[in-house]
């Protein structure tokens, strides 16, 4: 499968049981993302990295509630529960998760602005070089897996299909937040800008 590679977003402590910022059965793509890597000869790991004073963080905002949303200078932010802070635990990728990667790409480390896409920060126009190192690689196509469905999966396999690249979203290899309707809201944006859908078995 030259030219296809496999992105694994955000497989962390904080959005599996018993982290900071939970998805439910969250830890059940460790096994399929697993047995999918074996089937990839590149592979990428995204990592959400945030310094603790960031600015998508309820606590960083007087007041705010988490799962509210603000109006950023960049647009609209849900502000969450403090996850996944630069070296802590939660923050470690699930422990069960292979991690032999070709690249593994941190973001989201800037505290002013978050970064769902593994492509571009929330401005969705500062790049975080994926896309050339991808192109350089050879990389036509992607198959993306990982957490959160809804959020940095979506925004993620958006912009990969703006890119121009090929891609495919394992829907039993991820799992969503569904805030307030979310989820339908993701799958519906993915598949109107041409992203792929397919199951584990049907990749294996
Ligand atoms: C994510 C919310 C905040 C994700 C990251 O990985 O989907 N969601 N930070
Ligand atoms: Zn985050």
């Amino acid at each position: 499968m030259t030219g296809t590679a496999l992105i694994v977003i955000d497989v962390q402590n904080d959005f599996c049981p018993g982290g900071a910022l939970a998805v439910r059965d969250g830890d059940a793509v460790v096994s399929p993302i697993n047995a999918l890597s074996a089937q990839y000869p590149l592979r990428v790991l995204t990592q959400d990295w945030h310094p603790a004073d960031h600015s998508s963080f309820a606590d960083n905002h007087a007041g705010a509630a988490p799962f509210s949303t603000i109006e950023a200078d960049y647009g609209p932010q849900v502000l969450w529960p403090a996850h996944c802070v630069q070296g802590t635990p939660g923050a470690a990728f699930h422990e069960s998760l292979r991690t032999d990667a070709d690249l593994i790409i941190r973001k989201g480390f800037r505290a002013a602005i978050d970064s769902y896409s593994a492509f571009f920060e929330n401005d969705h126009e500062t790049p975080t070089g994926l896309a050339g190192y991808l192109r350089e690689r050879g990389v036509g196509a992607l198959v993306l897996c990982g957490l959160a469905t809804d959020f940095c999966v979506r925004f993620s396999a958006v912009d990969a299909a703006k890119l121009g690249f090929e891609a495919t979203v394992v829907e039993d290899a991820c799992r969503g937040i569904d805030l307030d309707g979310s989820l339908a809201a993701a799958w519906e944006e993915m598949r109107e800008a041409g992203v792929r859908r397919a199951t584990v078995a049907e990749l294996l």
